[in-house]
This record gives C-alpha cells, sequence and structure tokens, in this order.
C-alpha cells in the first residue's frame, strides 16, 4: 500500500483530517461529495491510496481501479433513473485541480455534450 502524500487535500480527508460530507467508504475507495456541486448529485470517488490519475492508479493497482468504478456506479444507482456522468479530469489542461485520482459522479439533471 503506498503512503498517504502529507501535502495532498483528499489523504486529508480520507484520514479525517479535514471535514466532508462522506457517502461512502469501502475497502479501496472513499466518497464525498464535491464542495462545488455542478449536478444534484455530485460526488467524488476517490482511491484510499495516493495516486495522482486513473491511469496510474490502474497501473498501480488494477483491483482499487476496479473498485473505485463499481463504488461510482453504486452510486449513481442511488441517485436516480440510471442517467449519470463519470468523469476523470486528467492533467491541468483537463481542468485536474487535485492531483489525487477522483471520479465525479454526476447525475440528477439534463447534460449536453461536449463539455466545455
Ligand atoms: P478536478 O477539477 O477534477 O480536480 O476536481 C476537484 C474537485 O474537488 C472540484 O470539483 C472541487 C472539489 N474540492 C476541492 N476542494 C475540496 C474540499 O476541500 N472538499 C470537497 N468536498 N471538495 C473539494
Amino acid at each position: 500500500m503506498s503512503q498517504p502524500d502529507p501535502d495532498c487535500l483528499f489523504c486529508k480527508i480520507v484520514a479525517g483530517d479535514i471535514p466532508a460530507e462522506v457517502v461512502s467508504e469501502t475497502e479501496h475507495t472513499f466518497a464525498f461529495k464535491d464542495i462545488n456541486p455542478e449536478a444534484p448529485t455530485h460526488v467524488l470517488v476517490i482511491p484510499r491510496r495516493h495516486e495522482p490519475d486513473i491511469g496510474s492508479l490502474a497501473a498501480a493497482d488494477p483491483d482499487a481501479a476496479i473498485a473505485l468504478l463499481n463504488e461510482a456506479k453504486s452510486i449513481a444507482d442511488q441517485a436516480g433513473n440510471g442517467s449519470y456522468r463519470l468523469v476523470f479530469n486528467t492533467g491541468a489542461d483537463a481542468n485536474q485541480t487535485v492531483f489525487h485520482c477522483h471520479g465525479h459522479v454526476l447525475a440528477g439533471r439534463s447534460m449536453s455534450w461536449p463539455p466545455g
């Protein structure tokens, strides 16, 4: 298991050092409400282990990556009618601002394509 990054915001949320509205906890994952919701349901699903993005998580710990996808579906299923968007902003040009892997589970409203 990799060590938490002491400078990482989401590692601090997993550790309970920064408060968050927790939605679920599993062996591999931790989920909490986004502080700036963009939909009626906007939950961040993250791995407990510190990896910067979904690609590095899948390479380092495939079980954790699969667990994250399963938990995202579970959260979306609880949100409503089966329609949801799962977004992994990856890299600064894709608007990733927190470099601890996270999937945005967005549901509860109609969405357009392409995203901005
Ligand atoms: P991204 O741009 O994909 O890196 O998304 C980061 C998200 O993290 C953004 O939607 C806002 C959310 N966020 C940032 N700081 C906090 C925080 O302290 N608490 C919570 N709950 N969410 C946060």
